[in-house]
């Protein structure tokens, strides 16, 4: 009868001992691995008599439980206590403000582009949309634009190559007008859309740039005139720039898309030097600045448009978005609108949280 008490202890001492995990897989190998001590003594019961086998195989099981599960407790408390160093170690200051997301910003355009769309779907007008690539007809023969008129001149207007086979040049739209043009003929009378967009003309300098922002607005219906448009373009003034004492002056002019045309003027004050829109500009200390255009849209065009102008009338304008956002928002110099210049946009920029609503003021929060 042999006795593995000396092995049994000698292992469970060992054990006790071990200072790592990679110890303990040592001491499993050592014990439990193919070549092992306590494997060895397992493979000898093979050799056994059956009496000797039930005598030994019992003890010799019993010691390999006993390392297995010493080698498990051993295991278990150098994990633990790992784990109670690390704790103890690092720390995780969670009252630290969290570190700042880089946010973009809403460019005072599309601000502005919004605003006047939340305006004037309040007035229930819809948004309507079209190319930037345009031809010559929409862009200038519907608006009753001669061959002779001078924005149709290649110094003026941004031209594609004609392509050989095609009737008509391409290019660059120069104002917003076709996209309306397109929305008559496509959707017929009585209408109410803005046609918001970028528009290009061959100018720049100090207070033109070659690409720039436009809004046009279009009514279509019947009876239509010019006590409408006056009315509609007040309102609109007053929603945008939030102010009751906005006042409007109306001059004759010329367009040859609307007949008879009219020029917008609106009342400024001077104060500290800038302008600030409100009030007469006939007051003492104030004046008229040019805003938009406007006028009832020439027979013309509506016929060029498909519709009967003996039936339908309407008034348009149109105004740069541009100038429009400078105005409110007190920008003086527009070509920082297009150089993009993070440090500008940072400063002028706007919260994607800030969505014009007629409720809460269409204008950024301060
Ligand atoms: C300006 C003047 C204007 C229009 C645009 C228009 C469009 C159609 C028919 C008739 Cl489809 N008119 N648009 C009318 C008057 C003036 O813009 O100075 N814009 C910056």
């Amino acid at each position: 009868m042999a006795d593995y008490s000396q092995l049994g202890s000698e292992a469970q001492a060992c054990i006790a001992a071990a200072g790592d995990l990679a110890a303990i897989e040592a001491l499993r190998v050592e014990y439990l691995g193919k070549q092992g001590s306590v494997s060895a003594l397992l493979k000898t019961l093979g050799a056994m008599s059956p009496e000797e086998r039930q005598s030994e195989g019992p003890k010799i099981h019993a010691l390999r439980e006993a390392v297995t599960s010493a080698l498990a407790a051993r295991k278990d408390e150098l994990e633990s206590a790992g784990l109670a160093a690390q704790l103890a170690s690092e720390t995780l200051d969670l009252t630290l403000p969290a570190p700042e997301t880089p946010r973009g910003s809403v460019h005072p355009v599309s601000q502005v582009m919004d605003e006047l769309a939340e305006i004037f779907a309040d007035l229930g007008f819809a948004v309507a949309t079209g190319p930037e690539i345009e031809d010559d007809w929409y862009n200038f023969t519907a608006l009753n634009m001669p061959e002779s008129h001078p924005a149709r001149a290649m110094h003026d207007t941004f031209y594609f190559p004609t392509e050989p086979g095609t009737n008509g040049r391409t290019l660059l739209r120069t104002h917003t007008s076709p996209v309306q043009v397109r929305t008559m003929m496509a959707e017929g009378a009585p209408l109410r859309i803005i046609a918001p967009g970028r528009v290009y003309r061959s100018d720049s300098d100090a207070t033109h740039t070659p690409m720039f922002h436009q809004v046009e607005g279009l009514v279509i219906d019947r009876d239509i005139h010019l006590g409408h448009l006056k009315w509609t373009l007040e309102t609109f003034l007053k929603a945008f720039f939030e102010r009751d004492d906005i006042v409007l002056r109306l001059r004759p002019s010329y367009f040859p898309f609307t007949e008879p045309s009219v020029e917008v003027d609106v009342g400024f004050a001077l104060e500290n030097g800038r302008r600030v829109l409100g009030g007469s500009g006939d007051a003492p200390g104030h004046g008229w600045m040019e805003l938009l255009g406007s006028g009832m849209v020439n027979r013309r065009v509506l016929e060029f448009s498909g519709l009967d102008p003996d039936q339908w009338q309407g008034f348009a304008f149109g105004v740069g978005v541009d100038r429009l956002a400078m105005l409110k928002y007190g920008m003086d110099d527009l070509r920082a609108f297009f150089d993009g210049d993070v440090r500008w946009l940072k400063h002028y920029g706007f919260s994607f949280l800030d969505q014009p609503t007629l409720s809460a003021g269409v204008g950024a929060r301060p």
